[in-house]
């Protein structure tokens, strides 16, 4: 049986390890679980992961969450390209320790922009205030600084020469705000120039496809606010369990 993925492709960690397995022509089947619409509290996908997140795989009887251990799996299980996830130990640090850093400090603020301008209105029907959003772009801003002077330095990738697992990480959190208008890497060239590089290396179109849930997301809820409002209500009980 090939791979499933259980993923929903508005989410940044199934957006890496679908583009992952995409990119390394690895067998799967997409299993779709809607975030928007519950689909990860249903009892059927708690059968699967009783954390009730998404991305999940099954490899046959083996199912594995999170995203950076599923990266690390696949890589090391389908030999991909070494530069993905390299054999030399202190080359391999490296990826590690982006996406050990990333999991506390750049991974969440992004993702909150998208759901304070996003996210927020449509669900509590005024803006969400100017200084809680003031203070997430403050806290990326330095975010961004400490990617940029450790972890990118002048390299053309984050562990040298060629993409690894750890641009991937990276590249689907900053790209998740655009959804909502909010570019967090304008005015910054160097990071710009990285992104686009990152983008080539991936394929510009794969990427743009991947891309196009979150780019839409904001229209898709407003949709359903109208046209489902209990699925609405059920959402907008666990989208404040990040305000409180
Ligand atoms: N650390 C996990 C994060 C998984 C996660 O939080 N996934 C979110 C989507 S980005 C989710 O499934 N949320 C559903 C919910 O909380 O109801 C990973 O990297 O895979």
């Amino acid at each position: 049986m090939a791979l499933q993925l259980y993923a929903d492709l508005a989410s940044q960690p199934c957006r890496s390890v679908y583009l992952f397995i995409r990119i390394n022509n690895i067998p799967f089947e997409l299993k779709e679980v809607r975030l928007i619409a519950g689909e990860q509290h249903s009892e059927e996908f708690r059968k699967v992961n009783p954390l009730g997140k998404v991305p999940v795989i099954k490899d046959g009887e083996f199912t594995l969450c999170e995203s950076v251990a599923i990266l690390t799996y696949l890589a090391c299980k389908y030999k991909t390209p070494d530069h993905w996830y390299p054999a030399e130990l202190q080359r391999r640090a490296r990826v590690d320790e982006y996406l050990a850093w990333q999991h506390t400090a750049l991974r969440p603020l992004p993702g909150k922009i998208f759901m304070m301008k996003g996210l927020f209105p449509v669900m509590m029907g005024a803006p969400c205030p100017e200084d809680k959003m003031t203070e997430v772009k403050v806290e990326l801003a330095q975010a961004l600084k400490s990617f940029q002077e450790k972890f990118l330095q002048e390299r053309p990738y984050i562990a040298g020469s060629e993409i690894s697992l750890a641009d991937l990480v990276a590249i689907v959190d900053l790209a998740q705000p655009l959804g909502v208008g909010y570019d967090p890497l304008e005015g910054l060239p160097a990071l710009t120039a990285w992104r686009d590089r990152v983008k080539t290396a991936v394929g510009r179109d794969l990427f743009d496809k991947t891309h196009e849930g979150v780019l839409t997301a904001l229209d898709t809820l407003k949709s359903l606010s109208q046209s489902q409002p209990e699925t609405l209500a059920a959402l907008k009980t666990n989208f404040m369990k990040y305000f409180k």
